[in-house]
């Protein structure tokens, strides 16, 4: 008779990797959508408006992202699942849901977890280059400058060059995207380090999960299980906001000229960089202790509301408010309140954080062009990784790029598995809209 452990063994073996689990998906998803073109190919998803075109292309529907979908009034959903159902699991668990749409079993993600753990060795060139770089450069400039070292690791040009059939694109594709989601938190761990003087790089350790080695390899002293669970929590909440954002949309377009991720990848971060997107949680987090350096303490409520018309009128935006899809109060912000309100309820920068909601939105809501007076994400997750100890807010945007390389990545995989092809609308010039005017007034 096979004895338990054998029958178990072999089972393994059988068990699907993901490899084996999106060829399946491929197969099917293809298939579907071919379907789907015959049936609604001339259906209208959206009418382009001369006003549209000129206020950066909202709300124009011209993409398709299967990995999440941001409905105004509801915030992110990925892969048809709210935050609050997913706010517990791991990142792998979330990336292997991003990349195929199904949660995965105790085996699978045994298995996924493996094959990311195996990956997760940086060539020593690379911290050769950070350490090389001047003091002074910022932590996105250092993390996005990492990536594109590594272009030459690419085993999607490598596959490229040699001849590559459309239909197996993706597979090498999902090479590089494995080896990069496995090496981030060693990069973006060795940027802090560097950086900031925090002394020698710390090793990955194999054994441990992603955001436990993420934590391990920062090094910083805390209380290090409620740091494990808010970077969990971190790494999951920022993975994946749909394919319109800046750097989705910038990683896809580089993604579609076939271009490997180390390219496109890198090339989404600089858009994460900028202060509208991603750079938007040091912005907030400076502009929160400017403003208890100011009044010398948790502010009153009087007080925000005169630094919020100071900084207005300096013409700056109140970093971490209003949103160019959301119309409510983020649910990544809610999902953090909820954390800082069991973790650090008595954090002068939490408290002073938990008194702007309570009057920025009011404050915005006078300002008639402002569609959006609510908090985003980046309104609060500063203050509860100050709490920690990672205090150097120049670094918050690498975190928040090293959670949205999962969504990036995936997004590429997918695009590249459904062979969708290069990205590339048509610009038309201020003359052809002057034309338009001129000949409706005829
Ligand atoms: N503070 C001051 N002014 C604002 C704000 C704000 N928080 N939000 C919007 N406005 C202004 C905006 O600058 C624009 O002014 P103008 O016409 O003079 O250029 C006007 O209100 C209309 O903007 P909206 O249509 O409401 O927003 P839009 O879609 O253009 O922009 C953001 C969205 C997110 C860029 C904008 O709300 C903003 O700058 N917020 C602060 C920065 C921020 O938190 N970014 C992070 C977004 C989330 N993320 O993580 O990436
Ligand atoms: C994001 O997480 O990407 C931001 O909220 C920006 C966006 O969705 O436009």
């Amino acid at each position: 008779m096979l004895s338990h452990n054998f029958l178990k063994t072999l089972a393994k073996k059988r068990m699907k990797n993901i490899f084996d689990k999106l060829t399946e998906k491929f197969n099917s998803w293809r298939k579907e959508t071919s379907e789907l073109i015959g049936l609604a190919g001339d259906k209208v998803l959206s009418q382009v408006t001369v006003n549209q075109v000129y206020s950066g292309m909202r709300d124009i529907r011209s993409l398709i992202c299967d990995t999440s979908r941001v409905p105004k009034e509801e915030g992110l959903i990925i892969r048809g699942r709210y935050l609050k159902d997913l706010k517990d699991k791991t990142p792998e668990e979330i990336y292997y849901l991003l990349l195929t749409g199904d949660l995965p079993t105790a085996d699978e993600l045994e298995n996924f977890s493996a094959e990311i753990r195996k990956r997760k060795n940086v060539p020593g060139y690379v911290w050769d280059i950070l350490r090389a770089m001047p003091k002074d450069s910022h932590p996105m400039t250092m993390l996005d400058t990492a990536i594109l070292s590594m272009q030459r690791e690419s085993v999607f040009a490598k596959e490229y060059d040699k001849g590559l059939k459309k239909e197996d694109y993706w597979k090498p594709t999902l090479e590089d995207a494995l080896n990069i989601v496995a090496r981030i938190p060693a990069v973006a761990a060795a940027v802090y380090r560097l950086r900031f003087d925090k002394g020698e790089i710390i090793e990955p350790d194999n054994e441990m999960d992603n955001a436990g080695d993420y934590v391990h390899m920062l090094g910083i002293e805390t209380n290090k299980k409620e740091f494990y669970n808010l970077m969990k929590l971190y790494l999951v909440l920022h993975c994946d906001h749909e394919g319109g954002n800046v750097s989705a949309l910038a990683t896809q377009v580089i993604n579609s000229a076939l271009s490997d991720l180390y390219y496109s990848l890198s090339g989404g971060f600089n858009g994460l960089a900028g202060p509208l997107h991603g750079l938007a949680n040091q912005e907030t987090l400076k502009w929160v202790l400017d403003l208890i350096n100011k009044f010398k303490g948790t502010p009153s409520t009087e007080q925000i509301r005169i630094f919020i018309k100071e900084t207005i009128d300096t013409g700056k935006v109140i970093s971490g408010y209003g949103h160019a899809v959301l119309r409510i109060t983020d649910p990544r912000f809610d999902a953090f309140m909820e954390f800082g309100k069991k973790h650090l309820p008595d954090d002068p920068i939490f408290l002073t954080v938990v008194r702007l909601f309570e009057v920025v939105p009011e404050e915005l809501k006078k300002i008639e062009k402002i569609r959006n007076p609510y908090p985003n994400v980046d309104a609060i997750s500063g203050s509860l990784l100050f709490h920690y100890g990672l205090k150097e807010f120049s670094y918050y945007t690498v975190l928040f790029a090293a959670s949205r390389s999962l969504g990036l990545t995936a997004q590429a995989v997918i695009n590249r598995g459904m062979m969708f092809p290069l990205i590339r609308p048509k610009s038309v010039t201020s003359e052809y809209v002057k034309r338009l005017v001129n000949s409706s007034k005829n």
